[in-house]
């Protein structure tokens, strides 16, 4: 059976994916929150020591640590750019492989909603948070065409046992249809970068997920049957009309300019 790091595992995918892979995989969780699990170490990933400890002895790694939502430039600096160069250098130096990177559909966010976009689109980052998440992307293929290191990119749409609102019905994911991406980050045998959407199977998708199908994933999973009930709450509310145009939704919309509080 594989070991396999999941970091940021207190956060909601990295609580969704210990349950879904457990059994699977042996785990060993991490996070700079405290979790009561026996698997579980103490890391903070801004820190080389840490990350060189935690990944010994691993066959793979889900590198979910970090800021997964817009934050103040020092906060986002911290984990996502110095500590996903920590968590990929020390993956490196301790020879392993393997990577699953979660980045975001705010990678792409400034791609518009009546855009159909695939995995070879050029990044419009809609916020600090998706620039972070693009730094990731590119990181991982200097290391996959310099050291040989192995990456599934998977642009994540939203995690939740069912979808939120209008936008997420096109961008949802299931926690089983997250698990069976990552699954095949992990063990595919031939895989040495590429770049998939973590999307469900949804009928209202904004995205050709056809390169995430060739690598074998069936997604069992679509947001349709919820869409009735959600678009008739929303039906009538005040939209933002930049928000409703634009993939990432109100992380494009102007209040994310305004000002944020320190952490
Ligand atoms: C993300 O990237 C976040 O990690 C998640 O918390 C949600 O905000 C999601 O995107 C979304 O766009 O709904």
């Amino acid at each position: 059976m594989k070991t396999v790091l999941i970091t940021g595992a207190t956060g909601d995918v990295g609580t969704h994916l210990a349950r879904e892979l457990a059994g699977k995989y042996k785990l060993r969780l991490s996070d700079r929150r405290p979790l009561k699990a026996k698997n579980f170490v103490k890391a903070d990933i801004s820190k080389m020591a840490d990350c060189l400890r935690i990944t010994k002895g691993v066959d793979a790694i889900i590198h979910l640590g970090g800021y997964s939502v817009e934050g103040p430039w020092e906060g986002i600096l911290q984990a996502n750019i110095i500590g996903c160069y920590n968590m990929f250098e020390a993956a490196r130096r301790n020879g392993v492989k393997r990577i699953v990177f979660p980045t975001s559909n705010h990678a792409t966010g400034f791609y518009r909603r009546d855009e159909k976009i695939d995995h070879r689109v050029y990044p419009r980052p809609d916020s600090r948070y998706g620039v972070s998440k693009v730094f990731g992307e590119a990181l991982g293929r200097l290391y996959a065409d310099k050291y040989g290191m192995e990456f599934l990119m998977v642009r994540i749409g939203n995690v939740h046992p069912f979808p939120l609102d209008k936008r997420r019905l096109s961008i949802w994911i299931s926690p089983r249809d997250i698990a069976q991406l990552v699954s095949i980050g992990i063990d595919r045998a031939d895989l040495k970068f590429e770049v998939v959407y973590g999307v469900s199977g949804n009928k209202r998708s904004w995205y050709d997920n056809s390169n995430a199908h060739r690598l074998g994933y069936r997604p069992q999973d679509d947001s349709e049957p919820y869409a009735a009930e959600i678009l008739g709450a929303e039906a009538g509310q005040p939209k933002d009309p930049v928000a409703e145009r634009y993939q990432g939704g109100t992380f494009c919309a102007d209040e994310y300019d305004a000002p944020i509080p320190p952490e």
